[in-house]
Formats: C-alpha cells, structure tokens, sequence
C-alpha cells in the first residue's frame, strides 16, 4: 500500500486505531506540543494526533506524532500494524535493493489550488504556528522536505536533493534555515555562494509518509530521495513540477513554499530543543525569503514534537539510519551482520560482525566513522560479534561486559568531525571519536582467556516452542 499524500494515510491511521482526533479546545501553546510531547511518553501503540479546536486559530488542521509508534512506521511502510521493529528493518533493507524506482511525473498536483505570490507571502495567513519546546527562540518548521539543486549540475536528477532541515519562521516571507555542513543542501549552497548567487529551494510541508522517511535518511550526494521513496513505496513517487523554481516537488504535497537562500547572509536562527536531547543555543544560519506559496484547500498542518528522547523523530530516522549505514558498509565488508543506529540518530551505532582475522572489527568501525552520515555522527562505535543482535540490548550489554579489555579494546580518535549540535563537542564540530571493540579476539590477536563459549544448548529451541504451548494450553 503506498500512499500518494498525507491525507490518505491519516484516513488509513484512522482505520487502524492509529489516529486519536483530540475535540476539545486546546490552547496551541502548551497543548499542542505537550500533547506530541506525551505521545512519545506512553510507549508502543501511540498514535498520531489531530487538531481542530485551538484556541484563537478560527482555521487549523494540525496533525503531529504522525510517525510516532513503531505501529505507525509499519503502516507508513504498507506493513501490517504488528510489525516487529527488526522485521521493518529487515524489510527495509530489502526494499533498498530495488532502488532505484523512477518516479511519475503527474499533473494537477492539488497544491495548485491556491497560490499567494511576491508582496502577497504571509505564512502566518496559511500555517497554524505555535512552538514545541518552552525555550525555543520561535516558531518552527521542523517536518518538512526542502528540495534544491546543484548549482554547478541543475539538470543532474540524482543531485538534486530532498532533506530535512530545521526551519524558524522570522516572518510573513522569511525563515532562517540550519544546513548542518555534511549535509546535501549545505554543498549546494556554497556553490551557489562561491558564484556570489542565492541558492533557490522548495519547502514542501504536509508531504506522504515516504517523503518524511528519505528526507531524513543518510544517502550518498548522487543518490535520488525519489527514486529511494519509490523503491520503499514498492510504487513509483508521485511528483510535480514546482511553478516558480521547476524543482520536482512531491505531487500530493499540503503546501509548497518557493524562494531562496539568500547568497553569504546569515543571522541568529534559534534556540531550538533539538533530537540531542538538549537546546541548540542560537546560533548564526542562513535566511531564506520566500517568493510563493501554493497549497491545498483547507491545509492540514503536519508538525513533530522532538526534545528528550524518545519522540517521534527517534521512529522517523531510526531505520532510516541503520539501513544505509548497513548497505554502504556490506558494499566494502560483507562479514557485517546487521547495525543499530537508532539512538539519537546515530551519534552511537552498535555493529555486529564477522572477522576475518584479529583487529577486523577495529576498521570496521573506522569505516562507519567515513561513511556519509559518520563524518556528521558515529561518535560512539560499539563492535559486537555476528552471534550478537545489536537490537538486543541485554545481549550488548553482555558483550561489553564479558569480551572488553580496555587495554586494547579502546580505540580513542582525536578531532574529528560531527554535527555542531552534539553538545559534548569541543569546539562544537570536533570531537575525539571512540571505538569500543567488545568482539571476541581471533588469531593473531591473542588477548583474553575466553576459552569455549556456552551457548545455548542444541535443545533450547524445542524446548522453548515447547513451554510457549504448554504456557498458552494452560492459560
Ligand atoms: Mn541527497
């Protein structure tokens, strides 16, 4: 089942039990965020959410925690609602192989309705704005795809680029935008300031739920977003041309804004509660003016609560970081099992692996560091054996704590780079990076006394199925 826009998968939410309608008025400030916020806090099963009575708003439809379950991920994917994490990830990483699917090209995208251009702009007229975090320096666009292209290559399908990227309303036409460095569009834009030009972006809000997973997901500078939604839909994406800059926009899209990033201006954007766990601060970042806004009848305002995990933000781009992470690391090193890169967005991956020979595990993990998403993250490296789930947590817990010897299991690399938003970093950007090796020694390396491992016996298997029946015939 791939859906097509927002609305369509909020009726099958609906359907499921998966979209909880809160009919009383609420004040949009604290509730609206409280409640996305509490949302994160009851565990599996939390649905999305949908406003429509908020105090001093006469015309809102605000939707949040749209991703926020493990339920509603499965459904986003077309997978049955009981999905087990490990399935969607297991599932995941098949789809990935289909990539790329080419996208459709369709007319009449609904967004087209209505447009407001030029000296006309005023997104406090179209988007029902209240803040997430009670220290926030404003209102935020935190949900949304921002589509550029390469300067330098415009005509390059694969370089033109879906992300993700925190955005401040600052007013009626105007946002500041943070373009973390090892991000897409942050090379798009030193390329246009290079040329001393504006670099022109398309902000879609209200998009499919595909849309909202590849914008988040780390792939390399070439590889289309469309052409991964496509082959995660198992259908090709819906797109649309965008009137004002020509980008390929999602076609089923709530609202579509249009403008630039102003060439070599920046100003103080923040603070912003962000995915770490801990306020931004403010900080200098660019402006962006918009030129137009197309949007749907009636808009539906999708929104995402993130501060302390978990929050919804955890689901978005948890698989969607593990899978890459796994796919480019199998490309050089096929002993590599399977990869846990799902707390805060991957600034700790837990990696299980076979070795071909003692201190295999160790380059392992100096390659996660490398990939795309490991020069901005993967602070933390925990290498674990093949036999080891890194989603099992009681299980890598055991491994640190049996097959770790800090006198040669410690790998500490100085000054290298991360996001500056990790807050541990000095100056923010660098950091050392730490690789902690809890497999178990193979020849040459000859450390430890760890002797024959106990597993479990050949019978435990049987004997398990064999207590579950007994358990449930005696229930
Ligand atoms: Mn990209």
């Amino acid at each position: 089942m791939a859906y097509d826009d927002l609305r369509s998968f909020l009726r099958t939410l609906e359907g499921e039990g998966q979209l909880l309608r809160v009919t009383e008025e609420v004040a949009p400030e604290p509730d609206l965020a409280a409640a996305a916020n509490a949302a994160g806090r009851i565990g599996e099963g939390a649905p999305a959410l949908w406003f429509d009575n908020v105090t001093g708003f006469t015309d809102a439809r605000i939707t949040m925690n749209v991703h926020g379950s493990w339920r509603n991920h499965a459904l986003a994917l077309g997978l049955p609602v009981g999905t087990s994490v490990k399935d969607q990830v297991e599932e995941f990483a098949r789809r990935w192989d289909d990539f790329p699917v080419a996208p459709e090209r369709r007319p009449d995208a609904p967004w087209a309705q209505n447009t407001l251009d030029g000296e006309d702009v005023d997104l406090f007229k179209i988007l029902p704005l209240f803040r997430l975090n009670d220290g926030d320096g404003g209102f935020y666009l935190d949900k949304a795809a921002v589509v550029s292209r390469d300067p330098e290559d415009p005509d390059d399908f694969g370089k033109q680029n879906v992300g993700t990227y925190r955005l401040e309303v600052k007013g009626r036409n105007k946002l500041g935008m943070q373009p973390v460095p090892m991000h897409d569009v942050a090379l798009h834009l030193r390329k246009a300031e290079e040329k001393g030009e504006d670099l022109p972006i398309a902000i879609t809000l209200g998009n499919e739920p595909v849309i909202s997973v590849v914008a988040g997901m780390p792939m390399a500078y070439d590889q289309s977003e469309y052409e991964m939604a496509g082959a995660l839909r198992g259908a090709p994406e819906p797109i649309a041309t965008a009137p004002l800059t020509g980008f390929d926009v999602p076609w089923g899209s709530e609202v579509v804004l249009e403008g630039v990033i102003e060439g070599r201006k920046r100003e103080i954007e923040g603070p912003f509660g962000e995915f770490t766990g801990h306020y931004s601060g403010g900080r200098n970042m660019t402006v962006v003016r918009i030129d137009k806004v197309s949007y749907r009848t009636n808009p539906v305002f999708e929104s995402l609560y993130i501060g302390m995990p978990w929050t919804e933000v955890d689901y978005l781009i948890g698989p969607n970081t593990c899978v890459p992470l796994l796919k480019q690391l199998r490309a050089e090193y096929p002993e590599v099992q399977a990869v846990n890169a799902m707390y805060t967005h991957g600034l700790l991956v837990i990696i299980s692996t076979k070795k071909r020979y003692g201190g295999f595990a160790k380059a392992v993990g100096m390659r996660a560091m490398t990939t795309p998403h490991g020069l901005g993250y993967v602070k933390t490296v925990i290498m674990v054996d093949e036999d080891v789930d890194p989603f099992n947590l009681p299980q890598v817990m055991w491994a640190l704590s049996a097959k770790v010897n800090p006198a040669g299991d410690l790998v500490n690399i100085p000054n290298l780079s991360v996001l500056e938003l990790d807050p541990a970093s000095e100056p923010a950007g660098i950091t050392n990076k730490l690789i902690i090796d809890a497999t178990t020694p193979v020849d040459p390396d000859r450390r430890g006394n760890f002797s024959t491992p106990a597993k479990d016996l050949p019978e435990t298997k049987e004997w398990t199925a064999r207590l579950q029946s007994m358990l449930a015939a005696a229930r």
